[in-house]
């Protein structure tokens, strides 16, 4: 298995629209196996193919502790079922060492492929839910920094690209 690199805001390639699977094949297991060592040694408890530069519908998630719960959403669809919102602290390891509140779904459906290319659906709230939305986001291109009002998005943007030039 392999650490990824992790894009971080602003790199553009953030913005790609990812594609649908076609077929689940060992090439992509191995790019859903990479994509879970990425994420724990960061450590995160999600990330999507986009952000270590794949632009393939792809998501890897695991709220627990101990890293004994792995989800796994190819072409992943979210259905509202209620329109509540909830205010939730988000942070991404693309925009690391920043946390604001965004406002997402409370209940949503979510579908999708598993590791095995075996359909599946979960009706899912609270945490879960959060990460799920932040993570198709991801897959369309959206950063939850998009959400923030543009003084603390250009805020976020000018520390980091300050960072980047440092260790460049
Ligand atoms: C998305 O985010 C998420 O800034 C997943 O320095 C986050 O795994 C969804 C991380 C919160 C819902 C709520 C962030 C690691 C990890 C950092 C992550 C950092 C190191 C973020
Ligand atoms: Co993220």
């Amino acid at each position: 298995m392999m650490i990824l690199d992790i894009l971080e805001y602003p790199d553009p390639r953030l913005r790609t629209i990812a594609k649908p699977v076609d077929e689940v094949t060992d090439e992509i297991r191995e790019l859903i196996d990479n994509m879970f060592e990425t994420m724990y040694d960061a450590p995160g408890i999600g990330l999507a193919a986009s952000q270590v530069n794949v632009h393939k519908q792809v998501v890897v998630i695991d709220l627990s502790e101990d890293r004994s719960e792995p989800l796994v959403l190819i072409n992943p669809r979210v259905e509202v079922l209620d329109g509540d919102l909830q205010d939730m602290q988000e942070g991404c390891l693309s925009v690391p060492g920043f946390y604001e509140d965004v406002s997402r779904i409370e209940h949503v459906r979510v579908t999708a492929l598993d590791y095995n290319g075996q359909p599946f659906e979960k009706e899912v709230t609270g945490l879960l839910a959060v990460c799920i939305q932040h993570e198709l986001d991801h897959l369309n291109g959206k950063l939850f920094v998009d959400y923030l009002s543009a003084l603390k998005r250009n805020r976020i943007r000018k520390k980091l690209e300050k960072q980047h030039k440092k260790s460049a």
